[in-house]
């Protein structure tokens, strides 16, 4: 496979960054941390900015070397960018229902897109991070994907463009679709649409935020503002898709063997039969990781032209801002591709915040959090009354001092009892059947080698265990979904061989 002979070690190139040759290269926003130390007044509003489905294929990650990320790396330097951020669960309905609530899907029972999360006992009367705002005093407003589409939360705001019913501006679409020649690909397409930026819906979630922050606002604001970008299909204007050329793309550095220490519930979610051999018997991978990044580079222009406008708004100098993306993507690591798994392609997301007047520019913390922790901190941040009920941990040391002790690992949650937790050093995942995975991330960032048999490491499996959820509620009954669901498995003829 030829293909793979361009491939990198993306987190050896993570490594460069890390250790500054990359990172001078970062854009500086000297005028950001002027302002971010200028005194405020009042509460401080809050931009909450969410991209879907976006892994650490940005600049600042370093999670691929050919991206362009300009603005995300700018937003990133203004304040602290978190590099070991991880999801609650990696697929888009649970990790936004946990995040918005604060509760584990272990708790509610959403472990999976269908799962309509207010129908949840834990989660029927559950106050979400906008409700807790407006108790307080805030406007809280929204615009694109910040819940799952199929379940959004009118409760949660006072408006919501396109409206309170359907998050989704309607998206420009190319004739003869799939694309990719891939049959009954659905939205596993790619490729340039005609349209300019302004026809797509992500450019009208920009500017529907950008009018939010050129409104005079008599009260607090929290505004929401989602991004579907990268999520599938990835048409974009042809623009983006000329920045990376197919032939020259950078391709994920794949072991053909990778599934072959991982235990049956892990090969199952990888599903190498499913999209990998498609991808791969349609010669696509490298319009694939194309598709990719040119979505990548669509997005951050948006995010590009929000915070520029919050930068020339009345509100720049007491306004938090903070951006995640809901989880990670596999392009065809670990045979595997989407997200709907527990390695770190698919848990590891972004996590960024500027915090005028306690965060400083140009910070990287590398302690493992989750978006669990999202709504304990902006609780802090905005002296709203503390929940005892939320499960996650605030952020705000790790603000003041992004290398401050932090003793909890990340916890990542795939359908019931399976689980992940990330330390610094460990990925430990355990699925429902007992199974293990151990990787040593000192020696192992692309989690190649499962250690979990090796006698070894019983401690260290041992003492991570204890981080395990002791509740693991059943799934709530599922609805009808409009959005993507995990391929169905094929049934297998024989053995699955490495390809
Ligand atoms: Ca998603
Ligand atoms: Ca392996």
């Amino acid at each position: 496979m030829n293909q793979i002979s361009n491939s990198i070690d993306r987190r050896g190139f993570l490594r460069l960054v890390a250790t500054g040759t990359a990172a001078s290269l970062l854009p500086s926003c000297a005028r950001g941390a002027q302002k971010s130390a200028s005194k405020q007044a009042g509460q401080p509003n809050v931009l909450f900015m969410a991209i879907d489905d976006l892994n650490d294929w940005i600049g600042c990650l370093g999670g691929h070397p050919d991206v362009k990320t300009p603005n995300l790396d700018r937003l990133a330097a203004m304040g602290v960018l978190f590099t070991n951020a991880h999801c609650s669960a990696p697929a888009c309905n649970p990790s936004r229902a946990s995040l918005m609530t604060g509760i584990l899907p272990s708790t509610s029972g959403v472990y999976h897109n269908p799962d309509p999360w207010r129908k949840s006992p834990a989660l029927k009367d559950a106050v979400t991070i906008p409700q807790h705002f407006m108790a307080h005093g805030y406007s809280a407003v929204g615009g694109g994907k910040i819940y799952h589409g199929s379940f959004p939360d009118p409760p949660s705001w006072q408006d919501y463009f396109p409206s309170q019913q359907n998050n989704k501006p309607d998206d420009p679409v190319p004739p003869n679709r799939p694309i990719n020649g891939i049959p009954n690909a659905a939205q596993f397409d790619w490729g340039p649409v005609d349209a300019p930026d302004e026809q797509m819906g992500d450019s009208q979630v920009a500017s529907w935020c950008i009018s939010q922050l050129r409104k005079k606002h008599d009260k607090p604001f929290f505004v929401g503002c989602g991004f579907f970008r990268p999520h599938l299909p990835w048409y974009v204007p042809k623009k983006y898709f000329d920045m990376y050329p197919a032939d020259k793309v950078t391709l994920p550095n794949v072991n053909e063997n990778d599934l072959d220490d991982v235990p049956p519930i892990g090969r199952q979610m990888a599903r190498p039969e499913g999209d990998h051999k498609k991808v791969i018997e349609h010669n696509q991978w490298r319009k694939a990781v194309q598709g990719y990044l040119a979505s990548i580079t669509l997005v951050d222009t948006c995010v590009g032209r929000v915070i520029d406008a919050l930068d020339k708004s009345a509100y720049a100098d007491n306004t938090i801002v903070i951006l995640w993306s809901d989880h990670g993507w596999h392009l065809g690591e670990k045979l595997h591709w989407r997200k709907f798994s527990l390695w770190e392609e698919a848990t590891h997301n972004v996590l960024m915040m500027v915090v005028p007047g306690l965060t400083k520019p140009h910070r990287r913390c590398p302690r493992p959090v989750t978006m669990l922790d999202i709504y304990p901190t902006l609780i802090e941040l905005c002296s709203l009354t503390p929940k005892n009920e939320l499960q996650g941990k605030s952020l705000v040391p790790l603000l003041k001092d992004p290398k401050a002790q932090w003793d909890r690992p990340a916890l990542t949650t795939h359908g019931r009892s399976n689980h992940s937790l990330r330390t610094e050093r460990w990925r430990y995942i355990r699925y429902s059947d007992g199974t293990e995975e151990l990787y040593d991330h000192d020696k192992d960032e692309l989690e190649w080698t499962n250690l979990a048999a090796d006698p070894k490491y019983a401690d260290v499996k041992k003492q991570l265990a204890k981080w395990l959820p002791q509740t693991n509620v059943p799934e709530i009954s599922r609805a009808a979904d409009k959005e993507e669901q995990p391929p169905k498995p094929r049934k297998r003829k024989t053995k699955q061989a490495g390809m």
